[in-house]
Formats: structure tokens, C-alpha cells, sequence
């Protein structure tokens, strides 16, 4: 958790989505220093709200409900939604319908900015041989990827129809520490997860802007330089895991696509049936 200046809140309501997923449960303690109120949703039942939160449970496929969770919303850090490689129905369900719903509610209510959960599967068809910018074009590497290219692409439009901002950040790896050798170049720690969020909520202009969320990692396959502009930098680095991940995986077959692409085990996932 990093320190706050006294004078950190900035927002009335910000809205955390997937709040009892991995990563909604590393942000919602952190995201409250930045606004008078946290409402804070998942679509089951998942424990009451603790001071200063409200708690709406909501499911992103269902418009009426989402809504309903907009009302009164400044901003929204949209962390809901499938985050593997699943069969097409769930991803369907969850990041296409879910995230239209998502942008309509936000529409109709007024919010202003939303950062959304990308994710380096947008482009894992990539080749970890490369060093990639955020503004390349998406080679996703299964349905969970195509469904976050998506998503950017929802941002983009809100963004030049409406003028919602949105940062899509291509979330890396964001564990407690890097556990293998591909995570040594995609991995974001949890206090640079909440750096690159804050970046966002705070920077005076966003449009919609698409970064890597990624630690200042000595081994990278992307350069955020194009993104410079959010005024975001990593303080984090896996350098210190190096040794560790790399007893882990002593040998690597350099033929086969899980080390041959930036996607790693999602480019041969297949729930697909
Ligand atoms: C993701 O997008 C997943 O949500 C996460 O579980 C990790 O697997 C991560 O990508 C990754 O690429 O390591």
C-alpha cells in the first residue's frame, strides 16, 4: 500500500467492478484514500462494506442492474469481468454484453473517466522476441484476448463519440511475485498495480490511452513510452525474483509456443471444447 498525501481524494464515488476477484481485492483497500466513497461490486454476494464503501451486487450482462451501479459514479476502475481463457459463452457474457452495458451505464450517469483491466492477452500473439509499444495493432491469443481488444476498442469509441476517457492497461502478470521466467518480463507488482490505476484516475488528460501494465523490469517485451503522458513509472522490479524463477524452470523449449510467444500458456489454453 503506498503512502498518500493528505490531500489524495479527488472523487466524490469511485466505482471498483470485481472487487472480490484477485485483483479488486488487492485495489479496493488502496482506492479509498482517493474518494469520499468506494462503491464496490461483484455479481455474487461477497461480505458487507467497510467504512466508507457501498456495497451493490451486480452482473455485467444484466443492463438494468448496471445501471443501477452507475448512478452517482465520478469514475470507474473495471477490474469485473472473465479474466482466463474460458469457452466463448462466459466471455461473452462478462466482457463483450459487459462491457457495453458497463459504457452505457456510464454513459446516461455522467461518469467522466474509467480505467479498464486489459490485458497483455490483447497482443499474445506477439513474439517474446520483440519489444512491442502499446499503440501496436492486437494479436490476441484466444477468446479471453480477443474480448480485452475488445474492450479497448469500447473505450476508444466512447471516448471519440461520447468523451468518456478511458486508460486500457495491459495488465502483465500482477501475483505477489514473479513465479516463473516469463513473469520476469510481464510482471507487476500489487504497489505499482495501484500506481498505474492512480496515474490514471489523476492525470489531467487521458483520451483513451492503452498501456502495459507492467514493473520496471530489467527483461521487457514492451516499451510504454507512447504512454509517457499518463505519468506513470514503476518503482517495482523482478530483478530481485531472477534467481529464484529461474532455479524454478531450470530449462526451456525454445520450441514450443508458451516460450516462443509474449502469451506464454494462453496461446495453447484450449476450453474451447
Ligand atoms: C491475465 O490476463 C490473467 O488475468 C492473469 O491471471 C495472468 O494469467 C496474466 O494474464 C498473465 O499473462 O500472466
Amino acid at each position: 500500500m503506498l503512502e498518500k498525501p493528505a490531500s489524495s481524494i479527488r472523487f466524490n464515488r469511485i466505482l471498483l467492478t470485481g472487487a472480490a476477484g484477485n485483483l479488486g481485492q488487492v485495489l479496493r483497500p488502496r482506492l479509498k484514500a482517493y474518494c469520499s466513497t468506494l462503491r464496490v461490486s461483484h455479481r455474487k454476494e461477497f461480505g458487507p462494506a467497510h467504512a466508507g464503501e457501498e456495497v451493490v451486487i451486480a452482473s455485467l450482462e444484466n443492463a438494468d442492474e448496471m445501471m443501477a451501479l452507475l448512478d452517482g459514479v465520478d469514475a470507474v476502475v473495471h477490474m469485473g469481468g472473465v479474466s482466463t481463457e474460458q469457452p466463448w459463452e462466459p466471455i461473452l457474457a462478462g466482457n463483450i454484453v459487459g462491457m457495453v452495458n458497463l459504457y452505457e451505464a456510464a454513459r446516461k450517469a455522467g461518469t467522466k473517466r474509467i480505467i479498464f483491466a486489459s490485458s497483455n492477452h490483447a497482443t499474445g500473439f506477439y513474439k517474446q522476441s520483440e519489444t512491442i509499444p502499446p499503440t501496436v495493432k492486437p494479436k490476441p491469443d484466444g477468446f479471453y484476448g480477443l474480448s480485452k481488444a475488445f474492450g479497448e476498442n469500447v473505450g476508444q469509441m466512447y471516448w471519440d463519440r461520447w468523451g468518456i476517457e478511458t486508460l486500457s492497461v495491459r495488465i502483465g502478470s500482477s501475483f505477489p511475485e514473479p513465479v516463473d521466467r516469463r513473469m520476469l518480463a510481464t510482471w507487476l507488482s500489487y504497489d505499482d498495480l495501484e500506481r498505474v490505476v492512480v496515474a490514471g484516475l489523476t492525470a489531467p488528460i487521458i483520451e483513451h490511452t492503452v498501456i502495459y501494465g507492467m514493473s520496471d523490469n530489467q527483461t521487457t517485451w514492451w516499451d510504454n513510452t507512447p504512454a509517457k503522458h499518463v505519468g506513470y513509472r514503476p518503482l517495482d522490479s523482478s530483478d530481485i525474483f531472477k534467481d529464484a524463477a529461474e532455479a524454478k524452470q531450470q530449462t526451456i523449449d525454445v520450441t514450443d509456443p508458451v516460450a516462443i510467444y509474449q502469451g506464454g500458456g494462453f496461446v495453447k489454453a484450449t476450453p474451447h471444447g
